[in-house]
């Protein structure tokens, strides 16, 4: 489209020294007809030029346009800028129209809708916020009941307990009852044959010989019983992190320990009983041991780790709290075979909750793979993801590490606070 073009006049002292010489002060100064646009940087406050300052004047020698054709570049700039200028604003006004939609979806409100017959009425609709909330109330109710259900159980399992333990008191009391009868049935016994002639007491000799032998048998009964009981009224009570309870001095768990062959299963398990004598056998099948470690009692199965009984780890899953995998940090080109080993234990349903101890064992050896680069090289974090899981560098020999690894355990089975296991 052409645009329309007026010339203005140039009131500008274009040529102000031909113009301020030729033409006295009080005269009007010579126009010209604007025609043309300069471009130099210097004159963009003041572009406009006229055949003479293009020739003569301030703008002599300037790059320079049409003033016409300028003007037409200008304008569809400022269409360009004006187009952008919509879709900005349209884009912003989505934009303001979405943080509504999303504060109504937060906060919910009222919606109208039509039942059955056609009748329009206002419906609640619960907005994100009212959901999240009710998400919240249902896993606490959830929360709650479960926690009532196993407050149940415990409670059952102290009251069968405290009945078992009851009923073996009175049945001791009747016990101690009948023996004291028995005593003093015997006592009177002898008395009265003291009390005898010389006769008597010779035919009675048998029969007081016969009383005291059973008298006897029964003192020493009574003292090994007495010997083993230990009469305390105390209910020790432990939780576990399941909330289950334990009633005794000593929680008990029951911990396999697996690995390669030659990895320090065995090494391990003899250092954690070596207060005891130990004669080492080599493991064909298994070894198992008690370890008592703080308030937990330890059942430990170490099962041989050679490719070909591996098959049988299996066997020893049931009921186990936690499994001890053992990995030889010296030998790097068996950390794969560990890995596949571990990732294989892993998927076993039985292991599912079983709390998982990494010992990276021989750490005494120079160059032994350090447990974070084992953490690295066998991927743990990914391998071990969603369960309760822990590494341990640990040299079996000297024992470093060991206690380490068994109070990890301790801390994940034990509610914390609930039991001092110092
Ligand atoms: P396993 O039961 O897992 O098969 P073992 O393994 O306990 O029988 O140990 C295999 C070898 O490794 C043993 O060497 C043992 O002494 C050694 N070992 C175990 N733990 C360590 C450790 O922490 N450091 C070092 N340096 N050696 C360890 P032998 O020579 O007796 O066969
Ligand atoms: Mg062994």
């Amino acid at each position: 489209m052409r645009m329309k073009v007026t010339l203005l006049p140039c009131t500008a002292q274009c040529v102000p020294h031909i113009c301020v010489r030729s033409v006295p002060s009080s005269h009007t100064l010579p126009v010209h007809a604007i025609e043309f646009v300069c471009l130099e940087e210097g004159c963009q406050p003041g572009p406009l030029m006229c055949c003479v300052c293009k020739e003569y004047g301030k703008h002599q020698g300037h790059k320079h346009a049409v003033l016409e054709a300028e003007a037409n570049q200008i304008r569809a700039s400022i269409l360009d800028m004006a187009h952008c200028i919509r879709t900005f604003t349209e884009e912003v006004s989505e934009y303001s129209r979405k943080l509504v939609g999303i504060v109504q979806q937060i906060e919910g409100g009222e919606q109208i809708v039509e039942d059955g017959v056609g009748m329009a009425h206002t419906e609640h609709v619960p907005g994100t916020a009212e959901n999240a909330r009710s998400c919240v109330r249902a896993y606490f109710a959830d929360l709650h009941e479960t926690l009532c259900r196993q407050e149940e159980m415990a409670l059952s399992v102290v009251d069968a307990h405290v009945r078992e333990r009851l009923i073996w008191l009175r049945q001791q009391q009747e016990d101690m009852t009948i023996l004291l009868s028995q005593v003093s049935t015997a006592c009177l016994h002898c008395e009265k044959t003291l009390q005898q002639d010389d006769c008597r007491v010779v035919l009675a000799k048998q029969e007081i010989n016969r009383l005291l032998e059973t008298l006897q048998k029964q003192q020493q009964q009574f003292t090994e019983i007495a010997d083993h009981v230990q009469l305390d009224a105390g209910i020790p009570v432990t939780f576990t992190k399941d909330n289950r309870v334990h009633i005794g001095p000593k929680m008990e768990i029951r911990v396999v320990t697996l690995g390669l062959d030659g990895a320090g299963k065995t090494t391990i398990l003899f250092k954690l009983k070596q207060d005891e004598f130990m004669q080492p056998i080599p493991t064909i099948g298994f070894n198992v041991e008690t370890v008592e470690y703080k308030n937990l009692k330890f059942t430990i199965w170490d099962v041989g780790g050679k490719h070909k009984l591996r098959p049988l780890w299996k066997h020893y899953y049931l009921n186990t709290q936690a499994v001890v995998f053992v990995i030889d940090s010296c030998h790097r080109d068996r950390l794969m075979e560990a890995h596949s080993e571990l990732a294989k234990l892993l998927t076993e349903k039985e292991l599912r909750d079983a709390l998982l101890l990494i010992f990276a064992n021989k750490q005494d050896v120079p160059g032994a793979v350090s447990v974070e680069e084992m953490t690295e090289l066998l991927s743990l974090h990914k391998l071990c993801c969603g369960r309760s899981w822990h590494i341990q560098g640990c040299d079996a020999r000297s024992g470093m590490g060991l206690h380490e690894g068994l109070d990890w355990l301790s801390r994940q089975l034990v509610a914390a606070g609930v039991l001092d296991v110092a």
